[in-house]
């Protein structure tokens, strides 16, 4: 026995007496090193036991009934079963989507959750979502080729953003998503369900040879409101259906089929969360769209209940259990993803991603909700963007024309922001328009306040292709869309070897994560049962595979 204390002990009201112990006396370990890596090994179980007033831990051995008047020099004060990563989290969403986690990475815009990353994760079987929003349809096309291709049977997801200024770029990847058969579609930023929406889901739907439903196209929808999600877990509006039906793109029986199921198979609830974000708190929402899908799926009986993930802060094996113990069915991180190898962001933005701290993020003006007001959550240490943003809506606020803007005023925006003069940033906005949006070109024109909008989104559109292009000379321009969970996770990996950008890919991310979080059920799961276990125990350290 170590004459070191390791720091075990154990609330005796809590002690096991109707089983013993029994097996080689050497395999337990009294050491805290030792300790702590048979605490690790979680396929096999783990026996906390005492001799002669020392508690060790054993992986090995059996336990047996007590016999009455034997008495033994090893006492079982308790014990733990093995645990496998695919037991956190709901069963049925690895089954559903063929993954081997009830863990997922979310979309990130402009090719950010590239095509490698989706099929890094794809090949590991996680499921990720292609960042498909704000990409021209050739680039999607090519993308879904490519990860078609290097995962014949997935698991792949592709993000169908909402386009509240332009729903013929939802519908046009809606086309692509059904001519190529993309199963699986991370649905965003919907304030309401669209026709496009509705189309892919119920295009997919059919009766099999037992009169089965057989959903084909899967929807997972991240939504940050209640009232959004409660449309997604109902089945598709009547008046929609009706439309398609009349426009030949559904057959009367789908649209039949389509009031007996639910628009999304899952729902991730976002919390606070790097882009747009509401800036709840996760503990506060997923709890209260857990209750709306126990009412809903009480009214409706779906033969699949809904499953709810949670997303927003998720960076850590502490943040990833508690969401799970909450009741997710699933995680979702993002922020994270970005400062990783596969990402599709530039060297220098991984890099101050790497660095940044909890504190560093803030809220800055969106470009695509510019004129409401909209504002989407950005990295803030390393760059002017959040500051310059801000200064770019004030303006827009307070005056009615650019030419209103006072002189001074205008000369520090050519020189510091747009490095042109207004009527050369402006001849960019009506090229890009003119190819893009004629219709609003032609708009602006006669409408000077429209016309500064969209003179100040073309900073704040290039600001976001700058950071993923590594557009040098313009870094303290970048717009870095990120959460505190950036900051939480570099607090976790301190040390280890993730500090470093280069070292993170999203597979080995993702695989310290649940094992980290199937190491603290573990943990807690044992101090509940009475062992008092010293903090050196409870951390979990992501070591180099
Ligand atoms: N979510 C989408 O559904 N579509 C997007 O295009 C999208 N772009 C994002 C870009 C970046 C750089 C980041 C950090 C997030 C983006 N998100 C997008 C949200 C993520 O998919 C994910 O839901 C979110 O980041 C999770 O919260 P977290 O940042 O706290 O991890």
């Amino acid at each position: 026995l170590s004459t070191q204390d390791n720091g075990l002990r154990f609330s005796t009201y809590n002690y096991n007496q109707n089983l013993v112990w029994k097996g080689n006396l050497e395999t337990i370990s009294f050491e805290q090193q030792a300790i702590k890596d048979k605490l690790l090994v979680l396929d096999k179980p783990c026996y906390i036991v005492r001799i002669a007033g020392k508690v060790g831990v054993t992986n090995e051995g059996y336990l047996y009934p007590v016999e009455n008047g034997t008495t033994s020099q090893v006492e079982l004060l308790t014990s733990i079963a093995p645990i496998s990563l695919q037991q956190l989290g709901d069963p049925s969403f690895l089954s559903a989507y063929g993954v081997k986690y009830a863990y997922m990475t979310g979309a990130m815009a402009g090719g950010i959750a590239s095509e490698e990353m989706v099929i890094a994760l794809g090949k590991e079987r996680i499921l990720g979502s292609f960042g498909a929003g704000g990409l021209p349809p050739e680039r999607i096309e090519s993308a879904i080729k490519q990860i078609q291709q290097a995962l014949p049977n997935g698991p792949y997801a592709f993000n169908l953003i909402h386009s509240p200024n332009d729903m013929a770029i939802e519908r046009r990847a809606v086309d692509l998503y059904l001519k190529y058969g993309v199963r699986i579609v991370e649905a965003s930023a919907f304030l309401d369900l669209t026709p496009n929406i509705v189309y892919y889901r119920v295009a997919g739907l059919s009766l099999n040879d037992a009169n089965q439903i057989i959903i084909k196209n899967k929807v997972i929808a991240k939504i940050s409101r209640r009232e959004v999600a409660s449309k997604f877990m109902q089945p598709a509006p009547a008046k929609i259906i009706k439309e398609l039906v009349e426009q030949g793109l559904i057959t009367e029986l789908q649209a039949k089929l389509a009031e007996k199921v639910p628009m999304a198979d899952d729902i991730t609830v976002e919390a606070d969360s790097g882009g747009h974000t509401d800036n709840r708190p996760l503990v506060c929402l997923l709890p209260s769209l857990i209750a709306l899908r126990n009412e809903i799926q009480s009214q409706y009986n779906y033969p699949q209940p809904i499953r709810i993930g949670a997303a927003g802060g998720i960076a850590t094996p502490e943040s990833t259990l508690a969401a799970l113990m909450m009741g997710a069915a699933y995680v979702v991180t993002g922020s994270i993803n970005q400062a990783c190898v596969e990402s599709g962001a530039c060297e220098h933005t991984k890099k101050l991603l790497a660095q940044a701290e909890m504190a560093d993020v803030t809220m800055a003006p969106a470009g695509d909700m510019f004129e409401m007001g909209v504002k989407v959550q950005v990295l803030k240490r390393g760059t002017m963007f959040p500051m310059r943003a801000q200064k770019l809506y004030e303006l827009y606020r307070t005056y009615n024309s650019i030419e209103e803007i006072p002189a001074a005023e205008r000369e520090k925006l050519e020189k510091q922001v747009f490095r042109k003069t207004i009527a050369e940033a402006w001849e960019g906005t009506a090229a890009y328009l003119s190819q893009k949006n004629p219709e609003k070109l032609g708009k602006a024109v006669n409408n000077p306040k429209l016309k500064m909008a969209l003179i100040f989104r073309w900073y704040l559109g290039l600001s976001s292709r700058w950071s993923t292009a590594g557009e040098k000379g313009r870094e303290v321009d970048y717009q870095i869309w990120c959460g505190p969970a950036m900051g939480g996770f570099n607090d976790w990996v301190r040390g280890s070897y993730l500090a470093e950008p280069q070292n993170r890919t999203v597979v080995n991310v993702a695989d310290h994560i649940m094992k980290g979080a199937a190491f603290l059920y573990r943990i807690q799961n044992l101090k509940i049962q009475g062992l008092q276990i010293p903090d050196y125990y409870t951390q979990y350290r992501p070591e180099c595979q």
